[in-house]
């Protein structure tokens, strides 16, 4: 059984004008994709193929090709589904009351996430996560995510996470990151967030 790519829960040009219709095609049909293939032939016929991508990136990201394709095809997946174009405005439900609880209001919690964000150096992720019965920031380098240990907290549950590649959004963006986080949040699909508390 090999990975195969997901479709996207929306067209690529739904979340326009926050995140641009190409930026979405070659994001999903090309990086995500290209992820899913180098993956796929790093855990052929090896005692890696059938595992679940969570194990994967759990149990093997000492496997470098592992980590870096599994945690694509992981991190990938994760990002589409928190995105909508129904998305936006302030958290909802059980993420809202462990947001005001952890880091005092949504604008502090946005602050920090954004801090995170900015300060990755070169490419990779920030993150939402919940540790037991509190949330935390962190970010990771490259294809990364806190599933891998010694990374965030051990014991992160991932709600949700930001793409700061500069294939997530050069074409509509060039050097403005910040830009592109705003958006991000224009677009962020809280009931999603929430469905992933534990
Ligand atoms: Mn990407």
């Amino acid at each position: 059984m090999s990975f195969t790519l997901p479709d996207l829960p929306y067209d690529h040009n739904a979340l326009e004008p926050h995140i641009d219709s190409t930026t979405m095609e070659i994001h999903h049909k090309r990086h995500h994709n290209l992820y899913i293939t180098n993956l796929n032939n790093a855990i052929e016929n090896s005692n890696l193929e059938g595992l679940s991508i969570e194990d994967l990136c759990k149990k093997h990201s000492d496997n470098v090709a592992v980590r870096n394709n599994g945690g694509g095809h992981y991190n990938h997946s994760l990002f589409w589904e928190i995105l909508s174009p129904n998305g936006g405005g302030d958290p909802t439900g059980k993420v809202k009351d462990m947001i005001n609880s952890s880091f005092g209001d949504f604008n502090n919690f946005k602050e920090k996430f954004k801090t995170a964000a900015m300060t990755r150096f070169g490419s990779g992720w920030a993150w939402l996560c919940q540790v037991d019965d509190h949330l935390e920031v962190c970010s990771t380098a490259n294809q990364d995510n806190p599933l891998m240990p010694g990374i965030c907290n051990d014991s992160s549950n991932i709600l949700m996470g930001i793409d700061v590649w500069e294939h997530a959004y050069y074409l509509n963006y060039q050097n403005k990151r910040v830009e592109y986080i705003d958006a991000f949040f224009n677009v962020l699909n809280w009931e999603e967030v929430n469905n992933r508390l534990k």
